[in-house]
C-alpha cells in the first residue's frame, strides 16, 4: 500500500559541494529526509523500469534513512533496487555498482569525513547513472523540488532485512541485497596487477592501512589481507562503528595522526594509509614521509601506466581549482591535456565520461579514475602498491625523483572553522571588490601578476559555473586561493590555499612552513583573516 504523506518544504534543502549535510538532529526533524528523497526521486526524472543503488557510510543514522529510502523509492515506482548489505556502501562502490548494473541512479547516504553519531553530521546524495555525482543543472532540480514538495509518497511495508544477501519483492520493487565489497574488489583486481603486489609483500614490502572505524574496513580487510596477503592487523580500526569509534574520519595528519606517529617512528611500515567516512579519499604515507595529495596525484598521473588497468597510457588530467600544480607539469611533460576545474567530484564527470582525462584529483585527498566517476580511496592505495612493487623503491625515494624530474609544488591549506558565517561571506565579498586592482601591487617581494575569482565552462556540456574560489598568483606563479566550504554544517568554513613552485632540487628539503612563510603572511595581509575571523590560526593545516 503506498502513503501519501503531506509535508511542508524547507528552505535549507540546497545541495553543496557533495550533497546535503547537516547535523543529524536537524535531519531528524519529520519529514526532512522524507522531503529531500522524494525531491530527489522526482528531480532525478527516473524513466519507468528503472533501477537505483542504495547504500551509505554507515554513520548513525544511516540504517534508518535507508530503510525510508528504499520504502519512497519503492513508493515511487522505482522498479528495482540494489542495496549494499546491512546498508553499506563506499561511495566508490556505490559508483561502481551503479555503472557495472546499469542503474539510472543512485542514493548515497553520506558525511564523507564529517564526524558521525547522534550529534554528528548526516548527509544524503544522488549520484547519476554514470556513476557520479549530480551535476548542477539535477542538483538546482532537485533543490527547486524542495522549495515547492507538499506530499511525499512512502511504502507502507517495511523494507526488507538488510542483513541478508538475495533478492525479495516489496510491493511492484524488486530489492536486492548485495555483498557491498564483492564487485569492488574484483574491478581492483582488473585494474591492478595483485600478483605482483602480493610477492612484493611476500618479500617484506610491510604496510598499515587505517580504515578509522569507517566504511573501507572490510574492504581493506578483504583487499589487502585476504586478497594480497597482507598479515592480519594490516588494516587498523577496521570495523565500521555508527560514530566512527568517536573520531573524525578525515584522513590527514591533524585527524589520523596515529598513523602519522607510526610512520614517522623507528617501526614505520614501508607505506601507510587511510581512508575517509565513505572511502573515497585517501591519505598517503612512506616511512617518514606525508606525501601531499596534490604531489600524490602528480605521482600516480606519471606512474599509472605501470599498473596493468593504465598500460596504454592516460589520456589526460583533471585536478581542482585550488590543488597545486604539481599534476600540470607531468600533463606539460607528457603532453597530454590538463583540466582545471572547480571544487567537487561532479566537475570531472563530464571530462572522464568524453574521455578526454584518465586521472582526476583534489588537493583535499581525493584520487581517482575513469574506473568509476567518485573520487577512490582503495584505489589510489592499491596503485601506489602497484608503482611501490613495480619500481622497488621506497616512497620517499620516489617522490623525491619526481620532484627533481617536474619540481617541487611546496603547499599547504589552512582551514578555519566554524568561523561566523557574516563575517566570512564579507572577507570574501571585500577581496572581490578589490580583485580588479590587485594586479602590480607588491606585498614584501611578492607582485600580484593576476587576481580574479574562478569561473568554468564545461568544455562538454558548455555550462558555466561562477564564483568559485578567488585566486591570486604572484609573478613566478605562487599563488593564493581563497574558498568558502560547501560541505561545512556549522557557520562557515574558509579554506586557503597556498602554493610555490621549486624547479630547484637544492632547495626541495624546506620545511613547508618554511617555503611558504612570506605567502601565509601575505594571505593575512590581502584577505584581513585575523582582522576579519578573529582568528590567530588555522584549525587545521593540511
Ligand atoms: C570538500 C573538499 C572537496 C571535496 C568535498 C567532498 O569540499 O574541499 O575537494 O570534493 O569536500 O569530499 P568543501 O566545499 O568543503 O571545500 V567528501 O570526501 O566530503 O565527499
Ligand atoms: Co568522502
Amino acid at each position: 500500500m503506498i502513503r501519501t504523506v503531506a509535508t511542508q518544504p524547507f528552505d535549507d534543502q540546497k545541495p553543496g559541494t557533495s550533497g546535503l549535510r547537516k547535523k543529524v538532529p536537524h535531519f531528524q526533524q519529520p519529514n526532512y529526509a522524507e522531503n529531500f528523497i522524494q525531491a530527489i526521486l522526482d528531480g532525478a526524472k527516473l524513466e519507468p523500469g528503472s533501477s537505483l543503488v542504495i547504500g551509505g557510510d554507515g554513520r548513525f543514522f544511516n540504517a534508518s534513512v535507508i530503510r525510508t529510502a528504499i520504502r519512497m523509492a519503492a513508493a515511487n515506482g522505482v522498479a528495482k533496487l540494489i542495496v549494499g548489505r546491512g546498508g553499506l556502501l563506499s561511495t566508490p562502490a556505490a559508483s561502481n555498482l551503479i555503472r557495472k548494473r546499469k542503474a539510472a541512479g543512485g542514493i548515497v547516504l553520506s558525511a564523507s569525513h564529517n564526524p558521525g553519531g547522534p550529534d554528528g553530521d548526516f548527509g544524503i546524495k544522488y549520484n547519476i547513472a554514470n556513476g557520479g555525482p549530480a551535476p548542477e543543472g539535477v542538483t538546482e532540480a532537485i533543490f527547486r523540488r524542495t522549495r515547492e514538495i507538499r506530499e511525499y509518497k512512502i511504502l507502507e511495508e517495511d523494507a526488507p532485512d538488510l542483513s541478508i544477501v538475495g533478492t525479495t519483492m516489496l510491493g511492484e520493487t524488486e530489492v536486492e541485497i548485495v555483498d557491498p565489497v564483492a564487485d569492488y574488489a574484483s574491478l581492483m583486481e582488473e585494474l591492478f596487477d595483485f600478483a605482483k603486489i602480493r610477492a612484493a609483500i611476500e618479500k617484506g614490502l610491510t604496510l598499515r592501512f587505517d580504515a578509522m572505524h569507517a566504511v573501507t574496513g572490510p574492504y581493506a580487510h578483504e583487499i589487502l589481507e585476504r586478497r594480497l596477503g597482507a598479515p592480519v592487523g594490516t588494516v587498523l580500526n577496521g570495523t565500521p562503528s555508527e560514530d566512527f569509534g568517536g573520531g573524525h574520519p578525515d584522513p590527514n595528519v591533524v585527524w589520523a595522526a596515529p598513523l602519522v606517529d607510526l610512520m614517522m617512528g623507528p617501526t614505520a611500515p614501508d607505506f601507510g594509509a587511510a581512508s575517509d567516512g565513505d572511502g573515497d579519499r585517501n591519505m598517503i604515507l612512506g616511512r617518514g614521509i606525508v606525501v601531499t595529495p596534490s604531489d600524490s596525484l602528480a605521482v600516480l598521473a606519471a606512474n599509472a601506466h605501470l599498473a596493468p588497468g593504465y598500460a596504454r597510457g592516460i589520456a589526460g588530467i583533471a585536478r581542482s581549482m585550488p590543488t597545486s600544480g604539481a599534476a600540470d607539469r607531468v600533463a606539460h611533460k607528457r603532453g597530454i591535456g590538463l583540466y582545471e576545474t572547480p571544487t567537487g567530484w561532479k566537475f570531472f564527470g563530464n571530462l572522464l565520461d568524453a574521455g578526454k582525462v584518465t586521472i582526476c584529483g583534489e588537493e583535499s585527498a581525493g584520487t581517482g579514475s575513469d574506473h568509476v566517476r567518485e573520487k577512490d580511496g582503495l584505489w589510489a592505495v592499491l596503485l601506489w602498491l602497484n608503482i611501490l612493487a613495480e619500481r622497488g623503491q621506497s616512497v620517499s625515494e620516489i617522490v623525491r625523483e619526481h620532484w627533481a624530474e617536474f619540481g617541487r609544488n611546496y603547499y599547504q591549506r589552512h582551514d578555519y572553522e566554524e568561523v561566523d558565517k557574516a563575517a566570512a561571506e564579507e572577507l570574501m565579498d571585500n577581496l572581490r571588490d578589490r580583485l580588479a586592482s590587485m594586479a602590480g601591487q607588491r606585498f614584501g617581494t611578492l607582485v600580484v601578476s593576476e587576481a580574479d575569482d574562478f569561473s568554468y565552462k564545461d568544455p562538454v556540456d558548455g555550462s558555466v559555473s561562477t564564483g568559485q574560489g578567488v585566486r591570486i598568483v604572484f609573478s613566478g606563479g605562487s599563488r593564493i586561493v581563497f574558498r568558502l566550504s560547501g560541505t561545512g554544517t556549522v557557520g562557515a568554513t574558509l579554506r586557503v590555499y597556498i602554493e610555490r613552485f621549486e624547479p630547484e632540487p637544492a632547495r626541495h628539503d624546506l620545511s613547508v612552513e618554511e617555503a611558504l612563510r612570506e605567502l601565509t603572511e601575505t594571505a593575512d595581509v590581502i584577505g584581513e583573516i585575523r582582522k576579519r575571523t578573529g582568528r590567530d590560526q588555522p584549525d587545521v593545516r593540511t
